[in-house]
Formats: structure tokens, sequence, C-alpha cells
């Protein structure tokens, strides 16, 4: 049986937007996640950041090559972390218009190769909604993405509602991808060299999709589709221990922000949640993930340019799963998760188990 392997958390930087970013990082007072992370990517002379940032902003051919040459026949573009949401709501605005119209264009030019998630300015809600809309239901793209926290605020904030009302109506799932932690947040991490995607992204994303269990969020909006990467934040091991202590703290009344849920937290991950495997190809973890949360959620993902790494396709292409299993998890699930419209005749991209 063969397969296409479609990559699903695929990064693309706008000029416009790397021009903003070199600005900023100039300001005093900048986000000490955004220096840390941006000002390295953007400004280090290493050769990993000088290569990141030259593919980052690449849509083209070096995209296509590199994909070719590490098997990937589709990529799912999204704009990069943090995206919009460092910048004031009008440039945010402005710059996700930029981000949907570059990626759509790319689409258009091979809707073989790749598809998108929309970008949107997610302070300023109903224009927010009205990117959201016009992404997906005159650009063609898939889904949204979220680059964690917007400037320390959470989506499970009525503030948000309609963007998650929205994407639910849509059908489009959102991509909740990790960026630094916010102030409140950072300082124990970045001065041990953790804040970024090393633990502190994971950490910080990992809490804001738990904040979207807890809080109701999807007993609100149950139709909801969250995509998460890094194999879901580690939260899937965790999830027993949340189901037992979150049922511990409700019936006790102990939290105020804690109430009874529908379903146990742990439920929530087999109906609203998939997992995908950007930076974590590890046998072991996918197949324990695989294991508590269903083979049907578990999708593949690069993480190009981040982690552009040819050699995990090849571990991953031996997962010790079945022939259809393997299909799925590199093709169907997400085929079907974001509705891609993906050949599956042609030469680029295929594995055979
Ligand atoms: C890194 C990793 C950077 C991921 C990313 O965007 C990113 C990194 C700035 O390694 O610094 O998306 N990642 O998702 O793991
Ligand atoms: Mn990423």
């Amino acid at each position: 049986m063969s397969y296409v392997r479609v990559a699903t958390e695929e990064a693309y930087a706008p000029p416009e937007m790397v021009a903003m970013y070199l600005e900023l990082l100039d300001q005093p007072g900048v986000d000490p996640g955004f220096e840390s992370l941006m000002g390295f990517y953007l400004r280090s002379e290493a050769e990993k950041p000088r290569t990141v940032r030259r593919r980052l902003q690449d849509l083209g051919e070096e995209r296509l090559a590199d994909m070719d040459a590490a098997g990937v026949g589709h990529a799912v573009l999204s704009l990069t972390t943090p995206g919009t949401q460092i910048l004031d709501p009008a440039r945010a605005r402005e710059i996700a218009v930029i981000a949907n119209e570059r990626i759509a264009e790319a689409c258009r030019r091979r809707p073989d190769r790749f598809s998108g998630l929309a970008a949107v300015g997610f302070e300023d809600a109903p224009s927010a909604v009205a990117e959201l809309e016009r992404g997906v239901k005159e650009l063609g793209l898939k889904g949204l993405i979220c680059n964690s926290h917007i400037k320390g605020h959470y989506l499970d904030e009525e503030r948000f509602f309609p963007i998650l009302e929205a994407a639910e109506a849509l059908g489009a799932p959102i991509y909740l991808h990790p960026q630094t932690p916010p102030p409140a947040m950072i300082k124990p991490l970045l001065d041990a060299g953790l804040d970024g995607a090393i633990f502190g992204f994971g950490v910080e994303t990992g809490m804001h999709l738990l904040r979207l269990i807890v809080r109701g969020v999807f007993d609100r909006f149950p139709g909801l589709k969250v995509v998460v990467g890094h194999l879901g934040e580690a939260l899937p091991y965790w999830l027993y221990r949340l189901d037992y202590m979150h049922g511990v703290q409700v019936r006790a009344k102990r939290y105020a922000g804690s109430r009874p849920l529908e379903l146990k937290p742990s439920e929530y991950f087999r109906r609203n949640i998939w997992l995908t495997t950007s930076g974590m190809a590890w046998a072991p973890a996918i197949m324990f993930c695989r294991e508590v949360v269903g083979a049907d959620r578990v999708m593949y993902a690069m993480d190009y340019p981040y982690q552009y790494a040819p050699e995990e396709v090849v571990a991953q292409d031996a997962l010790p799963i079945s022939p259809d299993e393997l299909r799925r998890f590199y093709q169907t699930n997400a085929v079907d998760l974001f509705g891609l419209d993906v050949p599956s005749q042609g030469p680029c991209g295929r594995g055979r188990s």
C-alpha cells in the first residue's frame, strides 16, 4: 500500500512580517520571549538561524526541493510563531491578510504540494472572524493557525468566542501552535535556556490546551476541532492524572474556576483534539499517543524549516504499525481532518509499506 506524506505544521514568514519583527526587536521593553526566539532566528549569524530565516520566507523552489529531498509530498503551511500575536491590532490585521494571500497564492500555484491555514489578528475578534471566513471560503484555506497565547491571554476568554464559534461553524480546525511563554511565565525558564522549543513551548501550549478543556470551551463548542503539535505537548502522558485530579477538585468544589465538565478531560482528546508528530519523531512516544488517543488522531508533521530532518521521515516510515495505519498516519488522517485535496497519483513524497 502506498501513501503520500502530508506534513501538517510547516512554517512560513512573509518578508513584511520579518521587517516588522526586526523593528520591534529594536524597541525598548520588547517581550522577553519574542526577543529570545526571534532575536535568535532573525539576528544570529550562526548557520542554522541563517538557513531557517531564508527557508521561512520561501514558498517556491527551495521549499519544494527540500520537500522532495525529505519525501514530503504535501505541506500544510501556516504563519510562523508568534505570527500576528506580538503585533498591535492594526499590524496584526495587515500581516494576517498578507500571509493569507501569499499562502493561498502558493496553493493555487501548486495545489498538489501545498495547502494552508488562515492567520488572523485575534485581538480584534470581529475582523478575525471576517478574515477567517474570507480565508476559508474565498481563499480555500483549511483551518486557523493560533500561535498560542495572545499577549498573555488565552482562547478560553469570552472575547475570543466569536472566533471559536466561526471556526466551529466553518468546520475549520484550529492548529494550536507553541509560542514562547508570556512575561508572567517565562522568567525561570528563560534564565536556564528552557523558554523555547526545548521545553517552554510545550509547557505554555499544553497549559493553553488544558485551559480550553477545563474552562469548558469544548462543552460550549462541542464541534470545535483543535490540532496540537509535538504529540500533544506532553498532555497525553498526563491524561490519567488529569482525569483523577480534576474529578477530585470538582467534587470538593475547591476552585471557582474549575467547574464540572460534560466529559472527563481525557475524553475531549478523543472527540475534539488531534495530535501531530512535529519535533517528536520518536516511536515509543508516538506508539503511546496512538494507544491513548486513537490511531485516527495522530498524524505526521515535520515543522519545516525549524526541524528539517529528513532522517525523521525514515524513522516514521519504520513505525511498527500496519500498512493501512501508516497510510492514515501520513495521509488520510490529515486529508480527512483538514479536508485536503491531495492527489493520490504522482511521484512526489510517496512511501510504500
Ligand atoms: C522552533 C520550534 C521554532 C518550533 C519554531 O518557530 C517552531 C525552534 C519559531 O526549534 O526554535 O515552530 N516548533 O514548533 O517546534
Ligand atoms: Mn512549529
